[in-house]
């Protein structure tokens, strides 16, 4: 698992729990439980490289859908809705995708 060491398996399933509804996901919320608030500016990178699947230096909206998959691969896909609600979070400039510098201010909003 991408998050082995990282992150504790027993805050990585509560947090899937939690957000196991469709339209449950709060990133906030999940950024909390899975104990990724008050991590190295560093491990939040190696995080976002897990997240940003092709390697591209950027988080798109299709990586950021199957973003709780990154934590355990049977986790569900997120809804349209929350996609969207998380993109516009996450994305300060406005170009419709999220960088590492945007993901680390993120998850330590
Ligand atoms: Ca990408």
């Amino acid at each position: 698992m991408a998050f082995k060491g990282m992150l504790k398996d027993e805050d990585i399933a509560a947090a899937l729990k939690h957000s196991a509804a469709a339209e449950s996901f709060n990133h906030k919320e999940f950024f909390t439980k899975v104990g990724l608030v008050g991590k190295s500016a560093e491990d939040l990178k190696k995080a976002f490289y897990f997240v940003d699947q092709d390697k591209s230096g950027f988080i798109e909206e299709d990586e950021l859908k199957l973003f709780l998959q990154t934590f355990s691969a049977g986790a569900r896909a997120l809804t349209e809705k929350e996609t969207k609600a998380f993109l516009a979070a996450g994305d300060v400039d406005g170009d419709g995708m999220i960088g590492v510098d945007e993901f680390v201010t993120l998850v330590n909003a």
